[in-house]
């Protein structure tokens, strides 16, 4: 029986390191029907969770598939017709120390890249531009202290004013969108002026917390112009599904006549 043990333990193992990465994100920008699994990562930080997560997938569904084998092994190989007089042996070592070590090995397969996962997602050294994202009950306010103190609020167009043939999405397109350079290290400062809220992009693999009285950071690097949506992922009162965010990535000149079209209005 342990040799059965010991097979199936190595068959698991086999598993994880041989089968191929394969990517389960099918999903596209907005979210269309029936689509499912993620955004299509335009990060750095974004497609390296959606791997992390990836090869989660295959350890959770090998120890699934091994639970579940075992679980089916026992039940017809010890049930009381076929083993009517139990054995009375305990404290078999080997077994009891390949049961403390897999289990061990598996942590530290998914620690390691976790935690390096968690740093890099973190913060980045030198970013060329600063944005600060403050939440409201139930809009955002955008500022870019690098140009000018360029600052202003955004906030979700309401049902009954979308015009589709302008590409507007209901619920998602906001009155004055948030606009990134392409291809640039952005360092997102992230705040809120009165409850929790949370600043939230998807295909960036932004999730943070805006916190009353305290300023969180993360990163992006945006590979791809387009316009990319996010919503307030912290409950924050009646109107928190209507505070989304949108936000327009440019190549860098256009950003650049952005900003100086911005700055005419101060
Ligand atoms: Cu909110």
């Amino acid at each position: 029986m342990l040799n059965k043990v010991v097979v199936l333990i190595g068959a698991m193992l086999f598993s994880l390191v041989a089968l191929p990465q394969v990517s389960f994100a099918l999903g596209g920008l907005e979210g269309l029907p029936y689509e499912f699994g993620f955004q299509d990562p335009v990060t750095p930080v974004a497609r390296e969770m959606q791997t992390f997560h990836n090869m989660l997938l295959w350890i959770i569904s090998g120890i699934t598939v091994f639970v579940f084998l075992l679980l089916v092994f026992v039940a017809l190989r010890f049930n009381e017709k076929t083993n009517p007089k139990p054995s009375q042996t305990t404290h078999n070592v080997p077994l009891e120390v390949i049961w403390t070590l897999v289990p061990v090995l598996i942590l530290l397969v998914i620690a390691i890249p976790s935690f390096r996962l968690l740093y890099f997602s973190d913060r980045v050294a030198n970013p060329d531009l600063t944005v600060k994202v403050t939440g409201l009950q139930w809009y955002w306010t955008v500022e870019y202290p690098d140009n000018g103190g360029i600052s202003f609020d955004t906030r979700m167009i309401p049902s009954d004013e979308i015009d589709t043939s302008k590409g507007q999405k209901r619920l998602l397109s906001v009155d004055n969108p948030m606009v990134l350079p392409v291809d640039t290290n952005i360092q997102f400062d992230i705040t809120a002026a009165d409850v929790l809220h949370s600043f939230a992009i998807p295909a960036f693999g932004i999730k943070k917390d805006a916190v009353p009285g305290r300023m969180n950071q993360t990163w992006a690097r945006v590979e791809k112009e387009g316009t990319y949506f996010g919503q307030c992922s912290e409950l924050c009162g009646k109107d928190h599904a209507f505070m989304p965010m949108e936000v327009r990535v440019v190549s860098k000149e256009a950003f650049a006549l952005w900003v100086e079209e911005q700055k005419k209005d101060l």
